[in-house]
């Protein structure tokens, strides 16, 4: 149907136990990726950009989003090396371009990208979500990573709380949650040692939130126009839990972040990844409002749903499940798609793993069939508000 979602899914690459078939079966035209194989920083070649787009094609459907092309640490950090970091950036739209795509999706969170205490909590009807409980992530920072002054950030019964949640933790459920909080980037297995994340927190003690901001304001006054003048749209991803955590600044988790950012660079070719699951985890959100006053801006949809409680935790909820009204804002981004006449790209993000998946390992949040869940139900809602409308 004319301006309907463009409905995509992730795809992590050839190494992804979800292949390009079961996305194409779940009802998509698009596919979501990126290179992961090229080192943070270093430049995407059209060859190898190519190499992914001509797979893609091959099974039927389009690269519609590059997810993501990543921001190196020192450019976060205007720390030695960022000028050339920034010239490699563009180097890489430029050829993202060439080869035919559209939008780019990015983030700029310091070290670390999303983070969950637990990812195979179990739901009520057996299927697993990622879960971000409050007191175990205070208890990982306190008492096992050891952050030094990390008691400042949290009060004191927070600190009473995760005292007592450690209490209750075997050895294997402490080394899970040193895992699951040390993931590294999506897209690769590595997990950060706690020398590494230690060293690499150190390095931001001295850049708060405003000297953070200036540095992305930088990077997309130097990017921006390069992205406009090839015909890309970039969509920055919003901050995944939308605060600071660990000590380190978080500066995409508000509207007021967004318009922030929107300013400062000031282009078609400058946007927004809008993260329902991201923003949403914050009750002073307001997403409907987001949308009607930032629709022009948002070029790229990730539709997930989240249900928090009172003492900050939260876990995934079914997509139409949780404290986001899906059906509001669905409606929304229709109205925006229609006064636009645009197809905004949407993805499913994240799913239970359920029923087969349940005996295989995928990337966490990234099994076929919970997706395949949620892209169903979301695709029922577009097309019933659409008909309505
Ligand atoms: C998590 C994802 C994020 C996202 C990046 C974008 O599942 O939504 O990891 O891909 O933040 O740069």
């Amino acid at each position: 149907m004319k301006n309907s979602m463009e409905h995509t899914m992730r795809w992590y690459g050839p190494n992804d136990p979800v292949s390009l078939s079961d996305i194409r079966q779940s009802g998509c035209t698009g596919v979501v990726t990126a290179l992961h194989h090229i080192a943070v920083g270093d430049v995407w070649t059209i060859e190898e950009i190519n190499k992914r787009r001509e797979a893609v094609e091959a099974a039927g459907m389009t690269w519609t989003v590059i997810e993501s092309l990543p921001v190196h640490e020192a450019i976060k950090k205007q720390t030695e090396g960022f000028e050339k970091y920034i010239e490699n950036y563009k180097i890489s739209l430029r050829n993202v371009a060439e080869c035919g795509l559209k939008v780019v999706t990015y983030n700029f969170m310091p070290i670390l990208d999303w983070m969950r205490t637990e990812i195979y909590y179990t739901m009520p009807d057996g299927s697993k979500a990622l879960y971000f409980e409050k007191a175990a992530f205070v208890a990982f920072d306190l008492f096992l990573l050891q952050r030094p002054h990390a008691s400042a950030d949290y009060t004191e019964g927070e600190i009473a709380a995760a005292q007592t949640r450690l209490e209750t933790m075997t050895e294997t459920e402490k080394q899970t949650l040193f895992n699951n909080a040390l993931l590294g980037l999506p897209g690769s297995e590595e997990r950060f040692t706690v020398e590494q994340i230690l060293s690499a927190l150190k390095n931001y003690e001295h850049i708060d939130a405003t000297k953070l901001k200036a540095h992305l304001f930088h990077f997309l006054r130097e990017v921006v126009p390069v992205a406009e003048a090839v015909g890309l749209k970039m969509a920055i991803h919003p901050d995944d839990p939308p605060y600071p955590i660990l000590g380190l600044p978080r500066i995409v988790s508000t509207e007021q972040d967004a318009i922030d950012l929107l300013n400062a660079a000031p282009s078609p070719a400058n946007g927004l990844c809008f993260c329902t699951g991201s923003y949403g985890v914050r009750p002073d959100n307001d997403l409907v409002g987001m949308i009607q006053r930032l629709g022009d801006h948002i070029h790229f949809l990730h539709l997930r749903n989240t249900k928090r409680d009172a003492n900050g935790n939260f876990y995934e909820a079914d997509h139409l499940d949780g404290d986001t009204d899906m059906y509001a804002v669905v409606k929304e981004l229709v109205k925006v798609m229609r006064r636009r006449d645009v197809s905004i790209p949407m993805r499913p993000d994240h799913g239970h793993q359920m029923l087969d998946d349940l005996k295989k390992t995928t990337y966490p949040g990234y099994s076929a069939i919970g997706r395949l869940r949620g892209l169903a139900e979301l695709r029922g809602l577009e097309l019933g508000i659409a008909r309505s409308l």
